[in-house]
């Protein structure tokens, strides 16, 4: 089949996501109320912020706003987690960074699957955060065994989607039509089952050992459990929520609020408590509840080089010592005047965080600097550049979660009231193996933007490097 048949992996992960959100708006109407919401900030922000409007217009992130969102599931095998890195390549989606969550009392680890290069996160920034059940880490061994005996019994993917994935690896994509079932047949993966594989009593076991292990254990599969969109203005957002109905978490997720904002800020709507129905040895069915499923809302900063990400932990961690207690409605009024003095010491300026290398840019030559080509100096510096207005730069956007707010929104909807303790050693080699493929870190793709830019900049201007 010649390639250019082929429907592109992006154009696949921009339309699964486009059905990924219809159907999560259907299963869950407060999420439809978000999203609008979000929209209508957003909508609102530009208007009135021209700097940030022009900001977004120039590295492109204005086209891909309103489509902006990630998703969460958990899975509880090796093999469950195998598959899903093969049903996202399909749609160009790779596992990107390590987030061990047991250290904050949740038995799981997770990455990232979404695309790398800029031009396919400019197409579809769509990302699913997915998590990976540490059973080994349950004590019980009778419950573990359990466990372990209802995922070995579940098929968490159509057989459909199966050969459409072999397909796609065997002959390198997908044409129209196997694109278009392709993304019906994934979705299934990822729907919401009223009617539980297990009986309420056991159920109750799973559940009493942790919350998470019986929302992933119960169940047909990995349902998806929020999806997040991307507001310009979470703490508008934060504070517009009762209004709608909808009661946000007591604080937001992330760094504190800024002139240039940094990495990530999340906030979450509690878990609603829904129907299930339990399957009981007799094979009759017993009404019940199951609280997973939640609303979240991101905004989005530039992403931090290894220092100044460094910078970032340890500013947080500071003011969350000095809190001396877990965040709560009651402390948070004092744990975001802790976090706002904490983090004067983190600059707050495009240009200082570029000069202390705190920060990815990317670069773009200005019209300026296009009318200059023929006269300018080839061999300028970028900072000579810079000082000439021939290029200009603009932050890199942060792409990947952070593991200390993950574990905070996991929790908040976990219910707060147990904490687990679990070793500290964390297991990436064998989240690795399970995947079947090397994790990317993240910061090399920020890098990776990051030069490619600069090569563009050399392109455009004719310099001889930069
Ligand atoms: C994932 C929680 C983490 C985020 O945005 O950090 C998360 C989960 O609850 O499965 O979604
Ligand atoms: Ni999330």
């Amino acid at each position: 089949m010649a390639a250019q048949q082929f429907i592109s992996p992006n154009e696949i992960r921009a339309r699964f996501s486009q059905a990924m959100s219809a159907m999560y708006q259907k299963e869950v109407p407060l999420y439809g109320a978000l999203v609008e919401l979000v929209a209508k900030t957003n909508r609102q922000v530009l208007s009135e912020n021209a700097a940030l409007a022009h900001q977004l217009q120039i590295t492109g992130e204005i086209n891909r706003l309103t489509m902006e969102r990630h998703g969460a599931i958990r899975v509880g095998t090796a093999e469950e987690l195998h598959t899903l890195r093969r049903l996202f390549s399909v749609m160009g989606m790779s596992p990107v960074g390590y987030y061990d969550l047991a250290v904050a009392g949740v038995p799981v680890h997770s990455t990232a699957f979404r695309a790398i290069h800029e031009t396919a996160l400019q197409t579809s920034p769509f990302r699913v955060f997915t998590s990976l059940l540490r059973l080994e880490l349950i004590e019980n061994g009778p419950l573990r065994e359990m466990a372990q005996h209802l995922l070995a019994q579940r098929r968490i993917f159509t057989e459909r989607a199966l050969e459409l994935i072999t397909l796609h690896e065997a002959q390198g994509g997908l044409d129209e039509q196997q694109a278009q079932e392709f993304i019906t047949q994934a979705l299934e993966t990822f729907r919401w089952h009223k009617k539980a594989t297990v009986s309420s009593t056991e159920y109750q076991q799973l559940h009493d050992q942790h919350r998470l292990i019986a929302d992933v254990v119960a169940f047909k599969g990995p349902h998806i459990n929020h999806l997040t969109p991307r507001t310009l203005d979470i703490d508008q957002v934060q504070l517009a929520m009762p209004k709608q109905g909808i009661t946000p978490k007591a604080v937001i997720e992330g760094p504190p609020p800024r002139h240039c904002p940094i990495l990530l800020r999340q906030t979450s709507f509690k878990a609603l408590e829904e129907d299930v129905a339990f399957i009981e040895p007799d094979g009759h069915e017993m009404a019940g509840q199951h609280t997973a499923r939640f609303g979240e809302i991101e905004q989005r900063g530039i992403a931090l080089t290894v220092k100044g990400r460094a910078l970032y932990d340890r500013l947080l961690q500071a003011a969350q010592d000095a809190l001396q207690a877990p965040a709560t409605e009651k402390n948070a009024a004092q744990y975001n005047q802790l976090l706002a003095e904490h983090f004067q010491a983190f600059p707050d300026d495009y240009a200082t965080l570029r000069e202390q290398q705190l920060a990815w840019f990317r670069y773009f030559p200005t019209e300026c600097g296009l009318a200059a080509k023929e006269t300018l100096d080839k061999h300028g510096s970028l900072e000579q550049l810079i000082a000439l207005d021939y290029v200009r730069f603009q932050p890199l956007v942060y792409e990947d979660f952070l593991p200390v707010s993950a574990a905070g929104i996991f929790q908040s909807n976990l219910g707060d009231s147990r904490q687990a303790q679990y070793g500290t050693a964390s297991s990436r080699a064998a989240f690795e193996q399970a995947l079947g493929a090397g994790i990317i870190d993240e910061m090399g793709l920020y890098q990776q933007t990051q030069q490619r830019s600069l090569q563009a900049c050399v392109q455009a201007l004719g310099l001889h490097a930069l």
